[in-house]
């Protein structure tokens, strides 16, 4: 049976490359990010809706716009975020750190609190969380985006234990270097600096990402995928990446 699934952060990326693949499985969607004119044509008859997590009004705009649409919401993929520069803490900039922390950890909790309740009520859903390799293992110059995604984890934890008994299941997917718009994001436009990051190694494509998501969320009601680490093989953790020659 169709589901609807509602992705945050739709307009690129994983979060583009989940709704394509729930889109070919008949999925109902519902697709935001601030970009929204990038929405249009990823899924015949998906809503397409501007949204910034990072205000509460757009969220409740967007959730309650979903759900006229296309009814309760069976999946919810917390793909939005970014990382913001590679400054260390000593020559860093708030603005920076309230970009991560205000869109990946209070953005995520704004849309997830907007959509939980339905779910409890409804005895059924599934919220999926993309976190990162980030959240698993610090790194220089990424303290802030790592703090943001470390966070994600006693979210996650909790959400389990508040929402046990209710069949609601919760769901990190946690991936290493995907190639995306991630890196240029973070150097701020800086396409060479960006292409850097993957040179002569090979990264995941989203596609890869969204083929886990869409595991997870296709698996019996009993079964809940706590945390799903993937990596490219040419990584084995942020400070262990092979590259041609090395
Ligand atoms: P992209 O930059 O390609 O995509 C990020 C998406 O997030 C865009 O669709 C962007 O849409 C959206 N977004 C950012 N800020 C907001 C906001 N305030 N409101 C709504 N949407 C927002 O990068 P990825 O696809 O790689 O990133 C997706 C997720 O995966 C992120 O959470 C990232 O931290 C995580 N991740 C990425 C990894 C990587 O190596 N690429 C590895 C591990 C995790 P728009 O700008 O149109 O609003
Ligand atoms: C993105 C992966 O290793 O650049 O979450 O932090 S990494």
């Amino acid at each position: 049976m169709s589901r609807h699934v509602v992705i945050t952060g739709a307009s690129s990326g994983i979060g583009r490359a989940c709704a394509e693949a729930f889109a070919g499985l008949g999925d109902r969607l519902s697709l935001g990010a601030r970009r929204a004119d990038r929405l249009a044509g990823i899924a015949s008859d998906a809503f397409c809706s501007q949204l910034d997590v990072t205000a509460a009004d757009s969220v409740a705009a967007f959730v309650d716009g979903a759900v006229e649409r296309h009814g309760p919401i069976d999946v919810l993929v917390n793909n939005a975020g970014l990382a913001r520069g590679v400054e260390k803490i000593a020559e860093g900039t708030g603005e920076a750190w309230r970009e991560m922390i205000e869109t990946n950890v209070l953005g995520l909790l704004e849309v997830t609190r907007r959509v939980l309740p339905q779910m409890i009520e409804r005895k059924h859903g599934h919220v999926v969380v993309i976190g990162s390799i980030a959240g698993h293992k610090a790194y220089p110059g990424g303290g802030v985006y790592c703090g943001s995604k470390r966070a994600l984890q006693p979210i996650c934890e909790a959400m389990r234990m508040e929402t046990l008994g209710t069949g609601v299941r919760v769901t990190s997917v946690d991936p290493g270097m995907v190639e995306t718009e991630f890196s240029l994001v973070r150097f701020r436009g800086d396409q060479p600096k960006a292409d850097q990051v993957y040179d002569g190694m090979r990264p995941l494509v989203a596609a890869d990402v969204a083929e886990c998501v869409v595991f997870a969320a296709g698996r019996p009601a009993h079964v809940n995928l706590d945390t799903i680490l993937v990596m490219p093989t040419d990584q084995a953790s942020p400070f262990h990446v092979h590259r041609d020659g090395s």
